[in-house]
């Protein structure tokens, strides 16, 4: 068996596709998310090719990430690897007309839900002198696109809470790297959109867009060289894009 990774957001897209690549790579899994059926899916479904437990709770709320975390079975309470995987854009609007509690959403999963997370665990990673924080950032996190402003903000910070995180634990032994993907098709835009599929779709529409798996193989790749290789900070884009607003949609 490898070793115990913790993946937040791990009923779609990225962090589904992660868990099920691990699972095939006998990594041990702990999946995480708020839809419980998906997370008893994911147990029927994965539990067949790995170790693998499940934990239902709410990022936002500190109290249930700490108790989740913290109430894992014996075997599990171990996390060698954390994914700071969830997370979604609530809305695309001019900054004059957006939603407060979008803005909330955003700040309160992408941002804080993450530094919860975070630092429900490094305690246990300080301890061992060992660890591996992989958090899930975006092309929005380096560049600010027209109507992303909180969203952008939002991966902003987690650009900056991955290098602060990577030099204050430095000492500790402990990897950081982060992962910013231009547009990968997940229900990332049914989110954003508030269960609009039709515009979902069309941001998807005219090219190839990256896919959760090929993320999936990215992080495993990443999480998978030796110890003493840390993949700091690696940008991918579909290669229809060039930048957050020129897609080439004439491919
Ligand atoms: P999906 O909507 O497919 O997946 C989002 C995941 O996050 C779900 O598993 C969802 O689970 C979980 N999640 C959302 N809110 C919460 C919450 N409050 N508490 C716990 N879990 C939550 O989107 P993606 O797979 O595309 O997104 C994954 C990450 O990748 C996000 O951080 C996103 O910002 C980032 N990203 C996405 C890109 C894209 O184009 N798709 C590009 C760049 C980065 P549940 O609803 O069950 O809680
Ligand atoms: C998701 C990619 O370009 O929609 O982070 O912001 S984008």
């Amino acid at each position: 068996m490898n070793s115990t990774v913790l993946i937040t957001g791990a009923t779609s897209g990225i962090g589904k596709a992660t868990a099920e690549l691990l699972a095939k790579n006998n990594f041990r899994l702990i999946l995480c998310g708020r839809r419980e059926e998906r997370l008893k899916q994911l147990e029927e479904d994965l539990g067949k090719l790995t170790e693998l437990t499940t934990l239902q709770f709410d990022v936002r709320s500190r109290e249930d990430v700490f108790a989740a975390v913290k109430n894992l079975p014996k075997e599990f309470q171990q996390i060698d690897v954390l994914i700071n995987n969830a997370g979604n854009a609530h809305g695309l609007d001019p900054i004059q007309d957006g939603s407060l509690d979008d803005w909330d959403a955003m700040m309160d999963i992408n941002v804080k839900g993450l530094l919860y997370m975070s630092k429900a665990i490094i305690p246990q990673m300080i301890e061992r002198n060992n660890g591996f924080i992989v958090n899930i950032g975006s092309t929005a996190g380096k560049e600010v696109y027209p109507n992303g402003n909180v969203y952008c903000a939002s991966k902003f910070a987690v650009n900056a809470i991955n290098k602060g995180m990577r030099i204050d634990l430095n000492q500790y032994n402990i990897r950081v790297s982060a992962i910013h993907p231009g547009l990968v098709e997940t229900e990332f835009s049914d989110v954003r959109f508030k269960g609009d599929t039709e515009r979902a779709k069309t941001v998807y529409q005219g090219y190839k867009a990256l896919q959760a798996e090929d993320i999936a193989d990215i992080i495993h790749f990443v999480i998978s060289r030796p110890y003493h290789v840390n993949i700091e900070d690696l940008v991918v884009f579909p290669t229809a894009q060039a930048t957050a607003t020129l897609v080439n949609k004439n491919q």
